[in-house]
Order: C-alpha cells, then sequence, then structure tokens
C-alpha cells in the first residue's frame, strides 16, 4: 500500500467542496489514513512549494495557501499518489478534463482546489511535513476484501 498527500486547499474549503472532493477519494476506494483542517504557516507552504521557488508564480502560490484554513489528509491504498492525481485532473482548472475534481470544479489556473503528491519521494517528505508521528492511522477497512482482490500474493 502506499500513501499520499493531499492537500484540500484555500478555494476548495471556501468553496464548500470538502465533503464532495474527500467523497470521490472514498468512493474510488481510496483510504483515509489521516485528516485535519489547519492553516498552514507560511514557512510550511515555502517549504512546500520550494521546487518552484524561481518560478514567477511562487509568491502568489504561498500567499494563496496561506490566505485561509486547508484540509490536508493522508490517503492509502495500492498505486494512490497515481491514482489520486488521475483524479485530481490537469494543474489548470481550465485545462483539466471533465470528471476530474479540477476539470469538474475550477475554470482558474492559480486557484486550482487541491494539491496530491507526484512521486513516492514527494509523499514521504510531504506527510513528514504536514503530518506529526502518531497522527496517521493503521487501520484495516472491514470492506477490504471487496476493494482488492486479496486471494493472491498482493492485492490486485
Ligand atoms: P500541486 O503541486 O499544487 O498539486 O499542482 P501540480 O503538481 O498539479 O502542479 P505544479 O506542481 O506544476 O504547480 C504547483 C501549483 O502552482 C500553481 N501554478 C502552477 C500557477 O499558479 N501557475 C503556473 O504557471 C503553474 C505551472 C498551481 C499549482
Amino acid at each position: 500500500m502506499e500513501r499520499t498527500l493531499i492537500i484540500l486547499k484555500p478555494d476548495a474549503v471556501q468553496r464548500g467542496f470538502v465533503g464532495e472532493i474527500i467523497t470521490r477519494f472514498e468512493k474510488k476506494g481510496l483510504q483515509l489514513a489521516g485528516l485535519k483542517m489547519m492553516v498552514i504557516p507560511k514557512a510550511t507552504a515555502e517549504t512546500h512549494y520550494a521546487p518552484h521557488k524561481e518560478r514567477p508564480f511562487y509568491p502568489g502560490l504561498v500567499r494563496f495557501m496561506t490566505d485561509g484554513p486547508v484540509v490536508v489528509l493522508a490517503l492509502q491504498g495500492v498505486n494512490a499518489i497515481t491514482i489520486a492525481r488521475n483524479l485530481m485532473g490537469a494543474t489548470f482548472g481550465s485545462k483539466a478534463a471533465a470528471g476530474t475534481i479540477r476539470g469538474d470544479f475550477g475554470v482558474s489556473n492559480a486557484y486550482n482546489l487541491i494539491h496530491g503528491s507526484d512521486s513516492p519521494e514527494a509523499a514521504e517528505k510531504e506527510l513528514g511535513l504536514f503530518f506529526k508521528s502518531g497522527e496517521l492511522v493503521d487501520w484495516t477497512p472491514t470492506i477490504q476484501p471487496w476493494i482488492y482482490d486479496l486471494t493472491g500474493t498482493k492485492p490486485e
């Protein structure tokens, strides 16, 4: 099982999409392993988006991400990183395909509702940045045998 860090960005919270977005992940079969609401400290947003530090949109991005509350999720599942990003859609709301979270709920490129880790390395780093040890929960949904075929050597 893989874990990924998802942030429901300030626009998603302000626009009342928290429940709807979490529902999409749950319906897909991804499992919650952590969830909390917070206002991201500026230093945390700067660290999180450090790879974009030299880009012209970086100062606005950090301002946006710290401008109101967010909801942070840890999601778990086989290939959770790729599956979550497919549900999110392309980065820009104006280009994201219908049926995806960004494609269905937004038109903006900067206010794109949601963040999801883009690699196992990023997920590990980001989960450590947003969740303290002990805040993530190890549990197995009782419905697990109907989400995956568990009869073989690995979940299929
Ligand atoms: P995040 O990191 O927020 O999940 O988005 P993506 O992984 O899909 O896209 P990204 O890292 O390339 O961009 C991070 C963040 O910056 C905003 N952005 C991006 C922007 O405002 N203008 C731009 O030109 C780009 C490329 C949107 C997402």
